[in-house]
């Protein structure tokens, strides 16, 4: 059963796009929609490398990054996926993550201050960037030497107008919702809720049931 009352069409969203944007012409921060498809950027972290290593990626406030990693490390320990060794829990950053784990942050720059924001571990990452700046990933580098490997991240970068965690490509395509609009049908649930439970209720429709 569909949750969503209200199934915008692209149309209707174009039209409603065009009215907010005359109707709040002129404000500083009016939002604007990017329905044009995301680009996924491939690139490579290295296991030996314990320094922050720079994506060439480059993000700004309000967007949704999402992160995908794959492959294997290892340590004199063991090996390990990018969600690292849960058994090994260190404080790594402020963070509680698990050691030898893929580490993500948005690193900015003010005139005088480096601000470091780090933002999220594991090995499927979608959040919503607080700040912007360059994208940096790294290991784990509180484990002891002689780590090595590398793993695949597949990044993609992409705008979320109404800064709701849905981005405004997957908001037009897949949720029929409306991008400037973070509760589109107005009850008092926000999109990526019901994004996130009818995303759920597919997945448990999609596990055989138990044999009797
Ligand atoms: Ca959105
Ligand atoms: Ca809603």
């Amino acid at each position: 059963m569909m949750k969503f009352k209200s199934k915008i069409n692209s149309e209707l969203i174009l039209s409603l796009t065009a009215l907010a944007g005359l109707g709040i012409a002129g404000c500083r921060t009016t939002p604007v929609i990017h329905p044009e498809k995301p680009i996924e950027i491939v690139l490579f972290v290295q296991a030996d490398k314990p320094r922050w290593q720079k994506s060439g990626i480059m993000i700004k406030r309000g967007q949704i990054v999402h992160c995908i990693a794959e492959g294997k490390w290892s340590d004199r320990n063991g090996t390990y996926g990018p969600e690292g060794n849960p058994e090994l829990l260190k404080d790594h950053l402020g963070l509680s993550a698990p050691a030898n784990a893929l580490l993500m942050k948005i690193d900015y720059h003010t005139n005088t201050y480096l601000l470091a924001q780090v933002v999220c571990v594991g090995k499927e990452i979608n959040v919503t960037a607080l700040g912007k700046g360059r994208l940096l990933f790294a290991n784990n580098a509180s484990l002891p030497l002689g780590q090595r490997g590398e793993i695949k991240v597949t990044v993609t970068v992409a705008p979320d107008a109404d800064e709701d965690g849905l981005s405004d490509y997957d908001e037009i395509t897949i949720w029929k919702t409306n991008p400037l609009n973070s509760d589109s049908d107005g009850d008092g649930f926000f999109d990526n809720q019901e994004a996130a439970e009818q995303k759920a209720r597919l997945k448990e429709k999609s596990v055989p049931p138990p044999p009797p």
